[in-house]
């Protein structure tokens, strides 16, 4: 006997209904979902003592975790859209069926903001951009000091969840605020580098004090990660 994989099952169902009748088919196996968490590039507790390793585990594995799953529960019966991947979907996500369409950019989001986040953090206390990336920081917001006041400044004020954010906009660096798991992708925006200040990213050490935190966060920034955005942002751009 032939045992058929879900994904044949689904190519069979092309060929007739009846073959989506025997089994309550999804678009892909349990096993094998289009979106995974990316694995942690460095230990929960490496970001200590600026970002305690309980918050990290967390906010990685079940905050991002939560996303990941509603994400790939949202376009279950949607493969075509799904393997666009998350930045192409969220550029167009005005196309996306009305149904899943605000679960697809709160889980969506959620997903490629936190893959971002991540990826954009190492222990580096006091570091600061060099290169291209520092010149185009002093020419677009006058010195480093100042961005870092703007950055400070729209996570401090960002009402309730949401995030502070570097974009290339145009070809130009803004800094920008975001609600809730909005992605700077769906104004047509680049995100360069960007700062949770949901509550689940700094409650446990910082309790109510985000200004602290954002204070502290400046000493996890990884800057070769975020200036290798920058330059990619750029390229894509041209
Ligand atoms: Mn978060």
């Amino acid at each position: 006997m032939t045992t058929l994989t879900r994904r044949q099952l689904l190519q069979c169902a092309g060929a007739g209904a009846a073959a989506l009748a025997f089994a309550p088919l999804t678009a892909w196996a349990a096993d094998e979902p289009p979106f995974t968490v990316p694995k942690l590039p460095y230990a929960y507790d490496a970001l200590e003592p600026y970002i305690d390793a309980e918050t990290m585990k967390i906010h990685h594995d079940l905050h991002h975790g939560a996303y990941v799953t509603n994400l790939n529960t949202a376009l279950k019966d949607q493969p075509e859209i799904a393997k666009k991947g998350i930045v192409a979907i969220l550029r167009d996500y005005k196309s996306l069926p009305e149904t899943i369409r605000q679960a697809v950019i709160n889980n969506g989001g959620g997903h490629v903001n936190h893959t971002m986040f991540w990826e954009i953090m190492k222990n580096n206390p006091n570091g600061k951009p060099s290169g291209e990336l520092a010149k185009a920081i002093d020419s677009a917001f006058g010195s480093f000091d100042k961005f870092q006041t703007a950055m400070n400044d729209a996570g401090a004020k960002r009402f309730g969840s949401g995030w502070a954010w570097l974009v290339l906009n145009n070809g130009k660096l803004d800094v920008i605020s975001s609600a809730n798991q909005d992605s700077p992708y769906m104004n047509g925006q680049s995100p360069i580098m960007g700062i949770d200040v949901w509550e689940h990213a700094y409650y446990l050490k910082y309790k109510n004090k985000r200004p602290d935190y954002l204070k502290a966060w400046w000493n996890v920034v990884n800057w070769d990660t975020v200036a290798d955005r920058y330059s990619k942002a750029l390229k894509a751009k041209a």
